[in-house]
């Protein structure tokens, strides 16, 4: 018995952070189509998906073609379809549920009631889903506050399908408890709701799995993404093994720049070669890379001449590296001059605009906050970022204010910036007097 389990599928989302071009080529949808082909070429006996297939409940319109369609070549293929409602689909998933007739497509536990649903493979081996949906966008009491029981004429092979936020004892998203997983009678959980792959193990012989989302939707949910495929062997605990899908995968990236030359070609040596390393062997199937690329340490070069160099590569949105599109999304820099090259002690001990910016810098380093001009580079940062935030652009996003110490870091990263750039133009100033 094998079954393919997804869930967060936000059918009618588009993708955040990505260029234009892409929204088409990599979208839920598309991820959705290729969840199917792998259904199919695998052969499984049944699809489960963990809630939140549709992304909003007004999505009905974006949502009923894309499902029906693909509910209709699951039901070809004679593999049925199980489902639950999550806390965005709570009312949507039910009414497109009542247009698939004649299809094969169960939606367990409408309206909050536990309920079960048997599957019987080829070689007549029966597998009990039970399931639970969400009876409205929110829910802030656990599930197993209705009674689950296992139903008359139980098999061994159960499985439990939910959406719901596990670990927890308060939420507005069906709280559940690991001792209400572990003492459910159900071996094998599939969850939905976090979007990051997760797996708990509440007990010996109980796991409980978050595929997370099928296709990342933004920068937050970096990675590979895709399904889980769960393969019982006549066992009551089968094996869970992630099948990537998802073929548009978010990393963040840290390149050093200790040995990172400031050239175009360097950086997208370097670039390739991480993105290599962040992705298995086993995802050669991601083509589209959307990087937040961070670079950081120290180097001969300052954070500005590395910065133009990366702005060549987002001129165009999208390079093409061989055997993956790439697409930089965001690019920070925190870098510090080599010490041979700018002694920061020894400039600090003039009086000009350099000397000045190197004490800031190792008073800020210090935490000494008694530097006039330290103190003032920070109060700046910090009123600036402040503004940023209360900004109504960022009053849709949940975003943590920044703490002290980031934007601490942050100056500094800054204020060495500014420092290898006047060192740099006293440099060339002085070149030029001496020729
Ligand atoms: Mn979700």
């Amino acid at each position: 018995m094998k079954l393919l389990a997804a869930a967060d599928l936000h059918l009618g989302r588009a993708l955040g952070g990505v260029p234009c071009q892409w929204a088409d080529d990599y979208s839920p949808r598309q991820a959705w189509h290729d969840l199917i082909g792998r259904a199919i070429s695998e052969r499984v006996d049944a699809v489960l998906l963990a809630g939140d297939v549709v992304d909003r409940e007004n999505r009905f319109f974006e949502a009923y073609g894309v499902l029906h369609s693909g509910v209709a070549r699951l039901s070809k293929a004679a593999i049925p379809v199980i489902a639950v409602a999550g806390n965005h689909d709570t009312a949507v998933l039910p009414e497109l549920a009542s247009t698939l007739d004649g299809l094969n497509f169960v939606l367990l536990g409408v309206g909050g009631c536990w309920e079960w649903h048997d599957i019987t493979d080829s070689a007549g081996r029966r597998l009990r889903i039970y399931g639970w949906s969400f009876p409205a966008q929110h829910h802030r009491h656990s599930p197993f506050e209705d009674p689950l029981a296992p139903g008359a004429d139980a098999p061994a092979m159960r499985l439990g399908l939910l959406h719901c936020e596990y670990g927890q004892a308060a939420s507005a998203y069906a709280p559940v408890q690991s001792h209400e997983i572990q003492d459910s009678g159900i071996p094998l959980w599939m969850l939905g709701h976090i979007h990051v792959p997760q797996c708990h193990t509440p007990g010996n012989s109980t796991s409980a799995y978050y595929p997370g989302s099928l296709q990342g939707l933004d920068a937050g949910e970096s990675g590979i993404h895709g399904a889980l495929l769960i393969d019982y062997d006549g066992d009551a605990q089968p094996t869970v093994t992630p099948i990537p899908i998802a073929k548009l995968a978010y990393l963040k990236i840290s390149l050093p720049t200790a040995d990172l030359d400031c050239r175009k070609a360097a950086l997208t040596q370097a670039l390739c070669q991480a993105i290599d390393d962040a992705l298995d062997d086993d995802c050669a199937d991601i083509e589209a890379v959307v990087v937040d690329l961070n670079l950081a340490g120290q180097s001969a070069h300052s954070a500005s001449e590395f910065r133009q160099i990366v702005h060549e590569f987002t001129e165009n949105a999208i390079q093409d590296l061989g055997n993956r599109d790439v697409a930089l999304r965001k690019h920070s820099y925190d870098i510090r001059p080599l010490p041979e090259e700018i002694n920061l002690p020894e400039i600090a001990g003039g009086s000009d605009l350099l000397g000045t910016l190197a004490q800031a810098i190792i008073a800020l380093e210090a935490g000494n906050l008694n530097d006039p001009v330290a103190s003032d580079m920070l109060a700046e940062v910090t009123r600036n970022v402040r503004r940023a935030e209360a900004s109504p652009a960022f009053d849709q996003l949940a975003h943590a204010p920044l703490d002290a110490a980031a934007i601490q870091h942050q100056t500094i990263a800054k204020a060495y910036e500014l420092l290898g750039d006047l060192h740099r133009q006293r440099q060339q100033l002085q070149e030029r007097n001496d020729a």
